[in-house]
């Protein structure tokens, strides 16, 4: 039942999934905190973590944009700055929940972190360049590169690179120095880092050194080949580039292969997050699917980020084994589907998630 997961030696310690590049996830049975703390936030990279010098760093603001600029970090710190809260989930979180396997990081749930973020809106910057009418997407592009192994693939090396639509760009986007206080660490994006409140982590590039506002929607690698979908538009599937999160519920405790007490009561516990929407309620199920109760959401929402909650579960008298599923609804009454989307690949593993405990 448990071989899903490689289960660590402490039930807090973090599980690394891979060392070059350097891919890290929280075990979730460990949740705790609404602030993740910084040695516990994933980390995902798809090169070797860059060395960067914040003396030396400039961030390059090119392309559709009346003035281009170079910034200072010091020039950078030295602009109104302000603290978000924002939950990233990494968009192949849950990866090893789909049957059949698929390649990618086998992430568990544990490739999902909520901070606080500080920095200076990207808006803020792009309006000091002087926003031309026509640019439509601006390009974030990391100072990490590496060749890619597998075709189809460009020649050469690239640098990890994604793109957002300008009216994105212009609102909430931030570009961050600080996480939860502390200056970024090195494997988070050092010396400074996108931060794209709702989307999933692969829009949020770490060791950022340019911003290029495009008139025409980036093709790149990570745009076009990696992080898509298929969508159904006009009548036809499309490669679409993956975007916001989406609706979620996961299940902390009790944690896959766990015992549970018969005949007592069981805190069920948990994260919903929903993207660029809200959570509005949370249903657990302890039979499959069949029957689903609400679960109290916790604390107070907070835009961007997850929302925890709880379940009493007054478990069976008898000995067996059940399937615990958390679903969220948004506002609308949307709920998360039962069975995979097959046109979500690799990614966007939002789906029934059941935890499967012994009662005993
Ligand atoms: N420059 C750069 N930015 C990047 C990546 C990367 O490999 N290079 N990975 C992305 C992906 S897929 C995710 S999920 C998040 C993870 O951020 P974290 O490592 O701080 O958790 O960073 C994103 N930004
Ligand atoms: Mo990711």
């Amino acid at each position: 039942m448990n071989d899903r997961t490689d289960s660590p030696d402490s039930p807090s310690e973090m599980i690394t999934r891979d060392t070059a590049p350097l891919n890290v996830e929280m075990p979730f049975s460990s949740l705790r905190e609404f602030i993740t703390p910084n040695e516990r936030f994933y980390v995902r990279g798809h090169f070797p973590i860059p060395e960067v010098n914040a003396e030396t760093w400039r961030l390059k603001v090119e392309g559709a944009v009346a003035r281009p600029l170079e910034l200072s970090y010091a020039e950078l710190r030295q602009m109104p700055g302000q603290t978000i809260t924002a939950t990233m989930e990494c968009a192949g979180n849950g990866r090893s929940f789909l049957e059949p396997k698929v390649k990618g990081v086998q992430w568990d749930m544990g490739a999902i972190g909520n901070a606080q973020w500080t920095g200076v809106l990207l808006r803020d910057v792009i309006e000091r360049a002087g926003l031309q009418p026509y640019g439509i997407e601006a390009i974030l592009e990391g100072s990490d590169k590496g060749a890619i192994k597998e075709p189809p693939r460009p020649a050469g090396e690239i640098h990890y690179a994604r793109s957002i639509p300008i009216k994105k760009a212009m609102s909430n986007v931030l570009l961050a120095y600080e996480m939860n206080g502390e200056p970024l660490t090195p494997d988070h994006g050092y010396p400074v880092r996108a931060i794209v409140p709702g989307w999933f982590g692969m829009a949020s590039v770490k060791w950022l050194q340019r911003v290029t506002v495009t008139e025409r929607p980036f093709g790149g690698y990570y745009q076009t080949i990696d992080y898509v979908y298929w969508e159904e538009r006009d009548g036809f599937p499309t490669i679409v580039p993956l975007a916001e999160m989406k609706l979620k519920a996961q299940i902390a405790r009790p944690s896959m292969g766990e015992r549970v007490p018969a005949g007592a009561e069981y805190r069920v516990f948990g994260a919903a997050w929903a993207g660029e929407n809200e959570v509005a309620e949370v249903e657990v199920s302890t039979d499959g699917g069949s029957n689903w109760s609400g679960a109290k959401l916790l604390g107070d929402p907070v835009p961007h980020a997850w929302r925890f909650w709880e379940f009493t579960w007054k478990t069976p008298s008898k000995p067996g084994k059940h399937r615990l599923i958390a679903r969220a609804k948004d506002p609308s009454g949307q709920t998360q589907p039962a069975e995979r989307n097959a046109n979500h690949g690799s990614y966007m593993i939002d789906h029934w998630l059941p935890i499967e405990v012994e009662v005993r």
